[in-house]
């Protein structure tokens, strides 16, 4: 309940300002950052392993897996900091395959792919703890920090 109670006004505020272009955020030009996830002999990665975030300004967050092995990007405490605008998956040659819309709190990329998740982050913080929830990852070295200016 505590998440819903966070969402739904940022929810509101997202429709109620649909007449006012400028301040829309759903339809907001994302700044897009890669985040590569990846394995290199013995260790494991996300590159960068740390990201600046800023409230109210539209991210979208390219999770680009290189590896020959499926990861995940999570963290229960970076989920509960923003709001998930949609997740859009693509073919390798760009074609729109999905677009998933709602709450979404870990995002898996199969090998060799890569998934868009589109985010407006809501809350501030420092050095929040994301990673790779796969048994072994994290302890491989896949997890990182995102801070919320
Ligand atoms: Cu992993």
């Amino acid at each position: 309940m505590k998440r819903i109670a966070i969402l739904l006004p940022v929810a509101a505020l997202l429709l109620s300002s649909a007449a006012q272009a400028a301040g829309d955020l759903s339809r907001a030009d994302p700044t897009e950052i890669v985040i590569e996830m990846g394995a290199s002999g013995d260790k494991m990665y996300f590159k960068p392993d740390h990201i600046e975030l800023e409230t109210g300004k539209a991210y979208k967050l390219v999770l680009r897996n290189v590896d020959e092995a499926k990861h995940e990007f999570e963290g229960h405490e970076f989920i509960e900091k923003i709001f998930t605008r949609k997740v859009e998956i693509t073919d390798p040659s760009g074609e729109l395959v999905a677009e998933i819309k709602g709450p979404v709190t870990e995002v898996e990329v199969g090998p060799n792919r890569r998934v868009e998740w589109f985010i407006v982050p809501v809350q501030t913080g420092e050095n929040i703890p994301v990673e790779c929830a796969i048994p072994g990852h994290r302890e491989a070295g896949m997890f990182g920090t995102v801070t919320i200016k």
